[in-house]
Parts: structure tokens; C-alpha cells; sequence
């Protein structure tokens, strides 16, 4: 027998939007399952079946507004339910061969604060089916308004409930995971990625897990910002330093007498404060509006140091006034205090430009990140002795890689090409330096 199942009293209530089906043609369902979901501005309720029975027509759908009386479905009764189930209240609007029943209706106020309220009805109806196949989010009212305040689309929140019910859990997880992309992509300025997949390594042999450092963790976040915001193009060159190397040498021992190192990145630093002098764009940052550059006037390089606990990058200042012996003294510091972990925030702030150095350990080029806001970084390799070919036969010759990264965004191919090119050409014949 088919029995149209009407909008039951619902208070004061009337035009009051469905804001979920419970059910789809087709259903089993039981005398209590939830059929339909309302929602006014106060509360939101939940409207039962009145008998069991098979749904075989649907006479509403979602965001339709309902008043006591509206009709929901028709239900073809199921006997021996139906025959168990409690006289229904009241009904209207009868068309035979149909009837008409009307339900209780439960009025669930804000229960926000409330975790999970088991509607056994729903799992019992449920059972067997899966809840994404009719479109239909498996979640108590509670549930749902709890989501609604938080802007979530119940929908795409998964369950981890009994039948994959939705929790009131499982909607903080969802919300906890889309601000955790969403600080990520924020880093990235708008580039939304999908977050690494857990991985359980120890799956697959030993593991043993090693904190990372706070230097690591502060510079982690620099770097992956800057790679990401950052429109890097490297630019690759080979300075010769013969000339340079033996000027080295021939210094080395002065310097030694006074207590001084003097390694080739003393010469590269000031080289490029010469470089940065003929090509000011160099020595800029990019507004944060996008809009103008900063011209920096004065010339403070920074060095990136290997150190036991990460990479950091102290600031030589005002390089243009000072020699090198002054220089490679300063650096001896910094370098020293950064390996004992005493540098302050101020002794790596105001830099306008950063030399990363592996030419100590070896390597032949690099691709390193800038250190924003500025908008180069020169890497430098090991140098290497190797045959170049001049005025008609080979010579040995020793060759420095350079490999500088810079902001697209700044400077375009071509300037790099020649603020490359006057740094090998500096480097080449350092007596440059002096013009
Ligand atoms: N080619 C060949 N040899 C080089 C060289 C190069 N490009 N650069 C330095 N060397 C030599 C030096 O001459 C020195 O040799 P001697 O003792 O025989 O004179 C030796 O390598 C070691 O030099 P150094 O590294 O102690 O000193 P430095 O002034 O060259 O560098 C510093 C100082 C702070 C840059 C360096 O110690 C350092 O920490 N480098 C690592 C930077 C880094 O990690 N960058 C990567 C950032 S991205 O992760």
C-alpha cells in the first residue's frame, strides 16, 4: 500500500528549507529512520519516518521550503513493519489508493558543543549502502550545523564514524587539514599543492628519527618560500683565476703574519660589490606592492656558512670601504661565531646580496636559492685546473664555476649574462678592481 508521508507540526515554523535528504526511490527504510532534514534560524530537526517501508517517490528536494502538511515521499508500506508501527498521527490530503501519514518530528536545538549523537536509525537504514553513491553526506544534524558554521561543505568531509558516519571529529580533521594547505599555499603566495602523502618508512627496513634543527626549521620555511614565490633563472660561468690564485698565493703569507686567512671568497666579495656598483639593479629588493624597486646604496654582502646545526647567513658590511685583509678577518669571524652559535638576528639582518661558497668542499655548479627580498644569489664551485685554448695552443688554466640565481621578475636574461660576464672579466684581471 503507498502512504504519502506529510510535513508533521513543526511549531511556529513554516517555509522552512530541507537542508538534507536522508533518503533515495528505492530505500528500505525503517518506522523512525530520518527521511528529511529542516532548518530554521533557531534549530534544526530532523523528520522520521512514520511506518517502514520502500521510498518510491521523492516530492521533494534539497532547498525546497516546507510547511506542516507538505508532502515529502511515497512510501509503499512494508507489511509486517508497517503492521508494528504505532498509529501515525494525523494525516491529510489522502489519494487512493495512497494514504497519508505524518511523522513525529524531533527538534534538535544547536548542539554544537556536543561531539556525536548516535541516531542508530540512520546506521540501521544505512546499512549496506554506500552514502556517496546516493549523494546523500552521512551526518546528524548536529553534525551538519556544526559544519555549516565553520563553512564546510558536509559533503566533502569524509566519516570515520560506524558506516562512515560523519563526526563532529571528522569535520575539525577536515578543517584542520584545509588550514594546514592553505598555510602552505600561502607560503607559495596562492599555488595550492597537495601535501605530501604520510609515509610509513618503517614498512620498508630500520628507521631512526632525528629532530631537525630550530636553524633548520626557521630556514626551511625562507627557503620554501623563496623557491616558491621566486621566478629563479640560473645563470652558469666560468671566471679564469690564474692570475687571481697566484696574487693569492704571493699574499697568503703576509696575511698568515698577521693572523689572516685569505681565501678566494674574500676577492669574490669584493669583485662583486664592483659588479653590483656597475649594475645597481643587483643591489635592489622588490617593493612588496609589486610596484617599484629599492635601490640600496650602500653595499652589505652576505655569506651563507655551513655550521653543525644549518645553514646561516651573517652580513658583511659596507664592503666598498674596506680591504681585504680586512675583509678575510671579518669573515674568519663571522664564520667562527656562526659555527659557535653566537650570531644575533642583527648580525644576519640588511644584506643586499649573498655569495654561497661549496668551492671548499667541491661541486661544479649549483642552482642556489635567493635570499629574499634581495634578488641574486651568486653560488660559487670548486675551482679546477683545466686546458683553454689560447692563441693557438692549450694552456693550463684555473677555472672557477659560478652560478648565480636571480629573481626573474628583476632582471632579465641578459643582464645577468653581463653582470656575469664583468665578474669574469673582474676576476680574470683583479687589477680591475682598482679602476
Ligand atoms: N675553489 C677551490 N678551493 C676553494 C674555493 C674554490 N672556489 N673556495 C675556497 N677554497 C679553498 C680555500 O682556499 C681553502 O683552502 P686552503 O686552506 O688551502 O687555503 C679551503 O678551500 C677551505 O676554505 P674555507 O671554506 O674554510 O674558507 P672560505 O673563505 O673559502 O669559505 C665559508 C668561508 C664561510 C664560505 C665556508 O666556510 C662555508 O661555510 N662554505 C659553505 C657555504 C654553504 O654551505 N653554502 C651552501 C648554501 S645552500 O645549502
Amino acid at each position: 500500500m503507498l502512504e504519502k508521508v506529510l510535513v508533521p507540526d513543526i511549531g511556529e515554523y513554516s517555509n522552512v528549507e530541507i537542508i538534507g535528504i536522508a533518503v533515495k526511490i528505492g530505500d528500505q527504510i525503517s518506522k523512525e529512520a530520518e527521511l528529511i532534514t529542516l532548518e530554521t534560524d533557531k534549530a534544526t530537526m530532523e523528520i522520521p519516518s512514520p511506518k517502514a517501508g520502500v521510498v518510491k517517490e521523492l516530492l521533494v528536494k534539497l532547498g525546497d521550503k516546507v510547511s506542516q502538511g507538505s508532502a515529502i515521499l511515497m512510501l509503499e508500506l512494508d507489511g509486517v513493519a508497517a503492521s508494528a508501527s504505532a498509529p501515525a498521527p494525523a494525516s491529510t490530503s489522502v489519494a487512493a489508493p495512497a494514504t497519508s501519514s505524518v511523522p513525529d518530528r524531533r527538534v534538535i536545538p544547536d548542539r554544537r558543543a556536543q561531539q556525536s549523537e548516535p541516531l542508530p536509525e540512520l546506521v540501521e537504514r544505512r546499512s549496506g549502502t554506500d552514502r556517496r553513491s546516493v549523494g546523500v553526506a552521512y551526518a546528524g544534524p548536529g553534525v551538519r550545523r556544526f559544519a555549516r558554521g565553520l563553512g564546510v561543505e558536509i559533503d566533502k568531509v569524509s566519516g570515520t564514524g560506524r558506516k562512515a558516519r560523519i563526526m563532529h571529529t571528522d569535520v575539525q580533521a577536515y578543517v584542520k587539514k584545509s588550514l594546514q594547505q592553505l598555510a602552505g599555499a600561502s607560503h607559495g603566495a596562492g599555488i595550492n599543492v597537495s601535501a605530501a602523502p604520510e609515509v610509513d618508512f618503517a614498512q620498508f627496513g630500520a628507521i631512526e628519527k632525528l629532530a631537525l634543527t630550530r636553524i633548520q626549521k626557521i630556514s626551511g620555511n625562507f627557503l620554501r618560500r623563496n623557491w616558491v614565490t621566486i621566478p629563479h633563472v640560473t645563470q652558469f660561468d666560468e671566471a679564469d683565476i690564474t692570475e687571481l690564485e697566484m696574487f693569492r698565493q704571493g699574499q697568503k703569507e703576509l696575511a698568515e703574519k698577521q693572523g689572516i686567512k685569505l681565501t678566494p671568497v674574500v676577492f669574490l666579495i669584493k669583485a662583486l660589490v664592483a659588479a653590483l656598483k656597475q649594475f645597481p639593479k643587483f643591489n635592489s629588493s622588490l617593493a612588496t606592492n609589486g610596484e617599484e624597486l629599492v635601490m640600496k646604496k650602500y653595499f652589505h654582502i652576505g655569506v651563507a656558512v655551513d655550521t653543525p646545526n644549518g645553514l646561516v647567513v651573517p652580513v658583511l658590511r659596507n664592503i666598498d670601504q674596506k680591504g681585504l685583509f680586512e675583509l678575510a678577518a671579518e669573515l674568519a669571524n663571522v664564520g667562527k661565531k656562526a659555527r659557535d652559535g653566537k650570531l644575533t638576528g642583527a648580525d644576519m639582518q640588511g644584506g643586499c646580496f649573498t655569495i654561497s661558497s661549496l668551492g671548499g668542499i667541491g661541486g661544479t655548479a649549483f642552482t642556489p636559492i635567493i635570499n629574499a627580498p634581495e634578488v641574486a644569489i651568486l653560488g660559487v664551485s670548486k675551482s679546477q685546473t683545466k686546458p683553454v685554448y689560447i692563441d693557438g695552443k692549450f694552456e693550463p688554466r684555473l677555472i672557477l664555476p659560478l652560478s648565480l640565481s636571480y629573481d626573474h621578475r628583476v632582471i632579465d636574461g641578459a643582464d645577468a649574462v653581463r653582470f656575469t660576464s664583468f665578474l669574469v672579466n673582474l676576476l680574470a684581471d683583479i687589477r680591475r678592481l682598482l679602476l
